[in-house]
C-alpha cells in the first residue's frame, strides 16, 4: 500500500501495480487524476510526440524517460528563471563551487521529490500505463566522478538550493564519466562510460556562454605605456569551453541553482586555417585536441598518463568558470573589481581547481594592469580550500617543466606568490631555511615541482578539512608551519550527506515509518529524527523497523542473485564494505575476517555464527594494480566459500560489479553492518559510514575520519570501534613496525595469510594475485598496518555476532543510529559553510 509523506505519496519499491501491466493508451478520464499528474501527463504526450516522435504505442522505454525527464525540467526551468531574476535584481553574494567532479548518478526520483511531484509523477505514468520504476530505470548513472569528493558537491548542490544559496557550481561535462566495471573471471575490466549517448535530457546548452581558453606559448617583456615592465603571454592556443546547464531544485524551496558543466572543442578558424594551409592532419589532430580535454574524467591517484592532459583539464575548467563569474559581477553596472571580493565567493573543492588562484592573480595583472598587492588581496579574499587527504601520495604537485610549458605565463606568477610568501616567512622567522623550505611553493630537491596544496593555502581565506580529526591533523600535521603564519585560517566543517537521496528517495519504507513517528519535516531538518528515541524500544516499532529492513535486505538479494549468481538469504546479517579500493580503505582486512571465518567453519562444522553475506562494491582506479589484486582475491575467496558445502549457508560473499551511485541507493537501505575500517588518520572523513548509520546499519570502524564524530551521537554502545588509533599508529611506527611479529604470534592470521598466499583458490593463475596481496603486508612492510589491526577487527566481529543475536538490542542500536545522525546532513555542513567561511546570506525565492 502507498504511505503518505509530508503530503506526499510514497509508493513501494518492487511491486508496482502496474509493474507487470503492458503499455496501454490512456483509458480512464483524466479528470481522475490530480491536477498536478494531469499537467504531467499532458507535457510528457506532448515531449513523446514532438521531441521523439513517437505516440504511446510506438514508444520505447527511453522514448519514455525522455519525454518524462523533459516534462520534469521544465517545472525546474519555471523556477530556475524566477531565481536567476531574484539573484540578479538584488544584486546577491553568490558562492561558486569548483570541482573537477560530480558524483551525480540518477535525478529523476530525486528532482521528483524536490519539486514536490513525485507522487503526481507516478500516478500520471501509472495512468499512462507506464511503470514509474521501469520508466525511471531508463536513466543512466551521471558518473563524472571517482569517489566521496564527487558525491560530496552533489549533495552540497543540493544543500545549496535546499536553504535558499545562491551559487553555481562548476565542473567539466566529460564525454565518458568513470569507467564501467565488469569482472571477468573474477578480474576488474574497464569499459567506456558514454553516459551521454542517448541524449542527456536534464541539460540545456548555452552556446551564447561560450569561452576561450589559452593554452601553451610563451612569455616575452614588454613596457607599457607608462613605462612599466610587465610580461605577455603569447603564441598560445585557443580552444573553447562550452557549457551545458543543469537545473538544481531544493526540497520544498522555490530555488533551483545551476550546475554548470564545460565541454571542450576546437576553435573552428583555427582549424580552417590551418586547413586551408595544407595542413589537413595538423587541422584533424589540433581539432582532436580541443575535444580531447574533456573526454575522459581521471580516475587515477597516481596520475602517470595524461598528466599534461590532466593539467590542461584543470586550467580549462578555472579558466572557462573564473571568466564566468567575472562576466556575470560585471553584468551588473553597479559592480566593479571594488566590490568582487564582497559579492562573489569560490570554494576549492580539493586542489583540483587551484589554478583558479593564478588565473584570477593573472586577470587582475596582465588584463586589468592591476598592481600585485591590490591584485593579490581581491584574490586572496575570494578563495576558500577544502582539504580532502592528508596522503602524501595523493596531495598534487606539477612538474616545473610541465608547467612550463603548458601555463609560462602561470609559473612566473607563482614564483612571485612565492616571493611574497618567503617575505612573509622571513618576517615571522628570520633566517629560518627549514620553513621557507617547507612553506615554498616550490619543492626543491630533484625535479622541482609546484605544490597545489601549499598554494590553495596561502591563496584562500579560509582552509577547511571534513572531519574534526582531520582537521586537527591537516593543522598538527600537515600544514603546522601555515597554521601558525596564518592564526585562524584553518577551520573544520565535517561533511554531510543530503537525506533527500540517502534516505527519502533510497528507502522509501523506512521514509514513510519514520514520518509516521515524528512527522514530515525530517527530509529538511534531520535532527528532529530524534524523535524517534523515544521509541527505540518499542517491540512493535522495532518489529516495524527490522521488517523494513528485511524487505530492503530481500530487494538486495535479488540483485545479488541476477548480478552475481549468488542466492542469499535475507535472514542473515548483511555485513556491507562499499567504497573506494584501497589499501588504506583495507578491504584486505574485511578478506583476512572472512578467510578466518571460512576456516573456523570447515575446521569445526558446528561453528556458531550469525550467518552472514559479505557484500563488497568498489571500483579500482585502473592503474593501481594491487587494488586490482585485492579484487580479484575477494572474488577468488568468494568462488570457494559460496560454492563450499560445509560451509552450509553459514557465510556468502558478493562483489557487486560496477559501483555507482544509483547501485549504492540499493545497498544502503539493507545493510545491517557498515564497514569502516581504514587505518586511522588515512581517511578524512567517509560519507558512506554516515548514509549507512542513517539508514539503520550499525559501524564497526576505526577511530577515523568522521567515525569519531559518529561514535560521539550515536553512543560508544552502539558502534563497534577496534583498533589502534592515531597515536598509537605512530608509536607502532616510530618504534619500527614490523607485520612479521603478527604474522609470528597470531596462528590464525598466519594460517589465513599463507591460505591466501597458496595457489588454493587460484589454482594455476599465473600472476598469482593473491599471493601478490600476501607480500604486500609481509614482505612489502604493511603500509596500511592490517596486520596490527587484525586481531582486535576479529574480536569486534564477535561482538557484532552476539549483538545481532540478540534481536531486541540489535534493533534498538539499528534505531538509536537513525536516530541520531542527523548532524551528518548536509544542510547542516552548508549552513557551516555559509555561516563562517562564505558569509552567504539566505535568499528567498517566491
Ligand atoms: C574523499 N576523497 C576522502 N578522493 O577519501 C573521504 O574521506 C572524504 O569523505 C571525501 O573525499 C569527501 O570529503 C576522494 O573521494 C578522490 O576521489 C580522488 C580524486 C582525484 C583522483 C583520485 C581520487
Amino acid at each position: 500500500m502507498p504511505a503518505v509523506v509530508a503530503d506526499r505519496v510514497i509508493p513501494p519499491m518492487s511491486a508496482s501495480p502496474s509493474a507487470k501491466s503492458k503499455a496501454k493508451a490512456p483509458a480512464a478520464p483524466a479528470s481522475r487524476l490530480s491536477p498536478e499528474a494531469q499537467s504531467l501527463q499532458q507535457s510528457i504526450l506532448h515531449y513523446l510526440k514532438y521531441k521523439m516522435g513517437r505516440d504511446s504505442e510506438s514508444a520505447t522505454p527511453r522514448d519514455w524517460w525522455i519525454a518524462t525527464a523533459t516534462a520534469v525540467r521544465d517545472r525546474m526551468i519555471e523556477r530556475g528563471l524566477e531565481t536567476y531574476k531574484v539573484h540578479r535584481t538584488g544584486n546577491v553574494r553568490r558562492v561558486y563551487y569548483l570541482s573537477l567532479e560530480y558524483l551525480i548518478g540518477r535525478l529523476m526520483t530525486n528532482n521528483l521529490i524536490n519539486l514536490g511531484l513525485h507522487g503526481a509523477m507516478v500516478e500520471a505514468l501509472e495512468d499512462l500505463g507506464q511503470s514509474f520504476e521501469k520508466v525511471r530505470a531508463q536513466e543512466e548513472d551521471m558518473g563524472l566522478g571517482n569517489g566521496g569528493l564527487g558525491r560530496l558537491a552533489a549533495c552540497y548542490l543540493d544543500s545549496l538550493s535546499t536553504m535558499d544559496l545562491p551559487a553555481v557550481g562548476y565542473g567539466i561535462h566529460y564525454e565518458f564519466g568513470l569507467f564501467r566495471q565488469e569482472f571477468v573471471n573474477g578480474h576488474q575490466v574497464e569499459h567506456p562510460d558514454n553516459w551521454i549517448v542517448y541524449g542527456a535530457p536534464w541539460e540545456l546548452v548555452r552556446p551564447e556562454f561560450t569561452q576561450p581558453v589559452r593554452l601553451f606559448g610563451r612569455c616575452e617583456q614588454v613596457f607599457d605605456a607608462q613605462g612599466n615592465f610587465t610580461w605577455r603571454w603569447v603564441d598560445t592556443k585557443t580552444i573553447l569551453g562550452f557549457p551545458y546547464d543543469i537545473p538544481v531544485v531544493g526540497y520544498g524551496t522555490k530555488t533551483v541553482n545551476i550546475l554548470r558543466l564545460w565541454a571542450s572543442k576546437a576553435t573552428e578558424d583555427f582549424d580552417l586555417r590551418t586547413f586551408n594551409e595544407g595542413g589537413y592532419i595538423e587541422a584533424v589532430r589540433e581539432k582532436a585536441y580541443g575535444e580531447t580535454i574533456s573526454k575522459v574524467l581521471y580516475p587515477n591517484d597516481k596520475n602517470e598518463n595524461g598528466r599534461e592532459l590532466r593539467l590542461v583539464q584543470q586550467y580549462f575548467f578555472v579558466s572557462c568558470s573564473l571568466r564566468d563569474i567575472i562576466r556575470r559581477h560585471f553584468s551588473n553596472p553597479a559592480n566593479s573589481w571594488e566590490n568582487f571580493a564582497e559579492k562573489q565567493c569560490i570554494q576549492l573543492n580539493d586542489t583540483h581547481p587551484a589554478l583558479a588562484i593564478i588565473e584570477l592573480l593573472r586577470i587582475l595583472l596582465d588584463e586589468q594592469g592591476q598592481p600585485f598587492e591590490r591584485a593579490w588581496g581581491i584574490t586572496t579574499s575570494v578563495f576558500a580550500y577544502t582539504n580532502h587527504t592528508l596522503l602524501p601520495e595523493a596531495l598534487e604537485r606539477w612538474s616545473v617543466p610541465l608547467f612550463q610549458r603548458v601555463l609560462p605565463r602561470h609559473l612566473l606568477i607563482i614564483y612571485q606568490v612565492n616571493d611574497h610568501l618567503m617575505r612573509l616567512c622571513e618576517a615571522k622567522w628570520p633566517g629560518d631555511h627549514g620553513k621557507k623550505r617547507v612553506l615554498s611553493l616550490i619543492e626543491e630537491g630533484g625535479a622541482k615541482s609546484v605544490r597545489m596544496a601549499n598554494l590553495c593555502v596561502v591563496g584562500s581565506f579560509a582552509v577547511n578539512g571534513v572531519a574534526e580529526l582531520h582537521t586537527r591533523l591537516l593543522r598538527a600535521h600537515l600544514f603546522p608551519e601555515f597554521d601558525a603564519l596564518y592564526p585562524g585560517k584553518f577551520t573544520n566543517v565535517t561533511n554531510g550527506i543530503t537525506p533527500r537521496r540517502w534516505l527519502r528517495a533510497c528507502n522509501p519504507r523506512l521514509s514513510a515509518l519514520i514520518s509516521t513517528k515524528v512527522g514530515g519535516d525530517w527530509a529538511r531538518d534531520l535532527a528532529s529524527l530524534r524523535g524517534l528515541e523515544r521509541w527505540a524500544d518499542d517491540p512493535a516499532f522495532q518489529d516495524e523497523f527490522m521488517a523494513i529492513k528485511r524487505q530492503n535486505k530481500a530487494d538486495l538479494a535479488a540483485i545479488i542473485h541476477r548480478e552475481c549468481g549468488i542466492e542469499v538469504s535475507p535472514d542473515a546479517l548483511f555485513d556491507v564494505q562499499i567504497k573506494r579500493l584501497h589499501e588504506y580503505k583495507r578491504q584486505h582486512l574485511n578478506l583476512l575476517h572472512i578467510l578466518a571465518l571460512y576456516r573456523r567453519l570447515v575446521q569445526d562444522p558446528g561453528y556458531a555464527m550469525v550467518p552472514r553475506v559479505f557484500v563488497f562494491a568498489a571500483k579500482a582506479a585502473p592503474g593501481y594494480e594491487l587494488a586490482k589484486a585485492i579484487i580479484r582475491s575477494i572474488n577468488a575467496v568468494a568462488a570457494h566459500v559460496n560454492n563450499d558445502p560445509r560451509v552450509n549457508g553459514k557465510l556468502k560473499v558478493a562483489f557487486l560489479p560496477n559501483y555507482r551511485v544509483s547501485l549504492a541507493a540499493r545497498i544502503i537501505p539493507a545493510a545491517d553492518l557498515s564497514e569502516q575500517i581504514s587505518t586511522a588518520g588515512k581517511e578524512a572523513s567517509g560519507t558512506g559510514n554516515m548514509k549507512l548509520a542513517l539508514n539503520g546499519a550499525l559501524t564497526i570502524g576505526t577511530l577515523d575520519g568522521a567515525n569519531v564524530e559518529i561514535q560521539e551521537e550515536v553512543g560508544p554502545e552502539n558502534i563497534f570501534i577496534f583498533g589502534h588509533t592515531v597515536e598509537e599508529i605512530e608509536a607502532l611506527r616510530e618504534a619500527g613496525y614490523d607485520p612479521h611479529r603478527y604474522y609470528a604470534k597470531d596462528e590464525e592470521l598466519r594460517a589465513v595469510l599463507d591460505w591466501l598466499g597458496s595457489d588454493y583458490f587460484v589454482k594455476g593463475e599465473s600472476p598469482n594475485l593473491p599471493a601478490m596481496v600476501r607480500a604486500s603486508l609481509l614482505e612489502g612492510g604493511d603500509p596500511f598496518l592490517v596486520l596490527a589491526d587484525f586481531r582486535a577487527y576479529c574480536d569486534a566481529q564477535l561482538k557484532v555476532d552476539a549483538a545481532y543475536r540478540d534481536r531486541r538490542r540489535w534493533a534498538r542500536m539499528a534505531i538509536l543510529n537513525t536516530a541520531r545522525v542527523g548532524k551528518f546532513s548536509s544542510d547542516r555542513s552548508i549552513g557551516e559553510y555559509a555561516d563562517r567561511i562564505w558569509k552567504l546570506r539566505r535568499v528567498h525565492v517566491d
